[in-house]
């Protein structure tokens, strides 16, 4: 994530994966302000077995699409509202990649932050059968939590 205010937003993400039983690696790192820790943090992700990046970050939000240009790996990324525009402006700019440079966008704040989770969950459940199960049981107990009627 960008900043460390954008925490609470994120917290979803990691609450879900770690929920699920994946491991994460939560760090603050901004595009804009620490671009060489970005960049040797995501360069050198592959060989510490990080598979996929989540990316949180609100105002003109590059830090999904600067990590999706360092890295072939899946990049997902949550906008935050943490601007006057209230994370329309990290929407757009999260999702508005050019052609060649993939960043899958969620959802402005929490809950884009935990579906980021469920959908990173989603792509490690197809190499770990673990992961799957966790998968299953998660939906079926999301099932089960929905009444059938309001009283
Ligand atoms: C912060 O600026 C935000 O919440 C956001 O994540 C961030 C963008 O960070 P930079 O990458 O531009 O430093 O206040």
């Amino acid at each position: 994530m960008g900043s460390k205010n954008d925490w609470e937003s994120m917290k979803p993400a990691a609450e879900t994966l770690e929920k699920l039983g994946v491991q994460s690696d939560v760090r603050v790192i901004s595009a804009h302000r620490t671009p060489q820790r970005h960049h040797d943090y995501v360069t050198t992700a592959s060989d510490r077995g990080i598979e996929l990046f989540i990316c949180g970050a609100g105002f003109a939000a590059h830090l999904a699409g600067v990590t999706a240009a360092l890295t072939p790996l899946p990049v997902l990324g949550v906008p935050l509202d943490s601007s006057a525009l209230d994370g329309v402006d990290a929407l757009l700019a999260t999702v508005q990649m050019p052609g060649g440079i993939p960043v899958a966008t969620f959802g402005i704040g929490k809950a884009g932050a935990k579906n980021a989770g469920l959908f990173a969950a989603a792509v490690l459940a197809g190499s770990d059968e673990s992961v799957r199960k966790a998968l299953d049981e998660y939906r079926a107990a999301q099932t089960a939590a929905v009444p059938e009627t309001p009283f």
